[in-house]
């Protein structure tokens, strides 16, 4: 076993804090097309599968980071976080990792323009602004491959997000996570819409990472997940080299419906839809069998997310007024 601390001094280098300077950086959230659920090692944030995802391009989080001497302090959409707050606590635990002295602390200012732990995907963009952040304040110049392994270790997803559009993150074998990192896809998808339907704000009540050890750990169907990503990633690998967004949604809406039944197999159950997650799943599944071409994709939360072709976002927003369309690749 590997320790998270030795994991990142082995990659970022030694520099002294200059108090003068400030970090800053934007990251995207990323929604993933093929789901990472289930760590091999819960410390260094190590999947048991590959996973496959696409940028929201503008949508991220934005983070401001200076040296303090003391405690740190940390804000949230412009609010100044309790040292008690769940979200303080854990990035307190994770800059642990990057203090040179344990006295110096961090002012950190962070915005982010989806629901914090509403299951859209907001640690993976908090976590990979942050060591962006990090990157530029200490002004290490880590490349990108550094970086994404730094991210992972804060969160797995936010391996992920320090690039647009499609990317792949490899689970890699080494126990020490260093071939365990994301890389950008270099196909690009112009047509590809996402629609955000926000069914609700509200926290999660259990976080991805307790879920995922409900779920490895629950006498669950969870056995016939790593086999099942392996071929989903390699049908939907093929349907992005043709274009296909048909093929691409069908196998994301596949792979995410699996990835939530392994859940409904632990013991206990456990389900993080929303009556208005199965009505909206009810609608998409009736309006596609009279001609829609959209699909679904869920992740750790009720809220709903589109896949189709922008030549359907007249029909998509007539089905789904509320509606919030991106266009990842601009
Ligand atoms: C994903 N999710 O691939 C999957 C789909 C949720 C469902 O990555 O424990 O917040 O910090 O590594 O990254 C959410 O898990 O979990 C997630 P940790 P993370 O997007």
């Amino acid at each position: 076993m590997f320790s998270a601390q030795a994991c990142i001094q082995h990659i970022i280098p030694k520099t002294r804090p200059d108090f003068s300077r400030e970090g800053s950086a934007f990251a995207p959230v990323n929604i993933a097309l093929i789901k990472y659920w289930g760590k091999r090692d819960t410390e260094l944030n190590l999947p048991v599968t590959d996973s496959l995802s696409i940028g929201l391009r503008t949508l991220g989080t934005r983070t401001r980071i200076r040296w303090t001497e003391g405690e740190d302090n940390i804000s949230l959409n412009g609010e100044l976080l309790p040292s008690d707050n769940a979200f303080v606590k854990r990035t307190r635990q994770y800059l642990h990792y990057f203090r040179p002295n344990p006295s110096l602390g961090f002012i950190i200012d962070t915005h982010n323009d989806v629901p914090t732990g509403a299951g859209l995907a907001s640690s993976a963009s908090g976590y990979a602004a942050l060591v962006l952040a990090l990157n530029d304040l200490c002004q290490w110049q880590l490349n990108k491959t550094q970086l994404s392994i730094l991210a992972r270790i804060g969160s797995g997803s936010a391996s992920r997000s320090l690039w647009n559009g499609l990317v792949h993150w490899h689970a890699g074998t080494q126990a020490d996570g260093m071939d365990s990192y994301a890389t950008p896809i270099t196909h690009q998808l112009p047509s590809l819409r996402v629609g955000l339907l926000t069914l609700s704000r509200k926290t999660k009540p259990i976080s991805s990472r307790l879920g995922m050890q409900q779920t490895v750990h629950g006498l669950s169907l969870y056995p016939a997940w790593k086999p099942m990503v392996e071929q989903h990633l390699s049908r939907l690998q093929t349907a992005i080299a043709a274009q296909d967004i048909a093929q691409i949604g069908a196998i994301s809406e596949h792979n995410a419906l699996s990835m939530h039944a392994t859940m409904l197999s632990a013991s206990p159950a456990l389900c993080y839809f929303l009556p208005e997650t199965i009505a909206t799943l009810q609608t998409l599944w009736q309006a596609r069998s009279e001609g829609l071409a959209c699909w679904a994709t869920l992740d750790a939360g009720p809220n709903v997310k589109l896949l189709f072709d922008a030549h359907e976002e007249a029909a998509v927003t007539a089905c789904f007024p509320k509606v919030s369309i991106v266009q990842p690749f601009g």
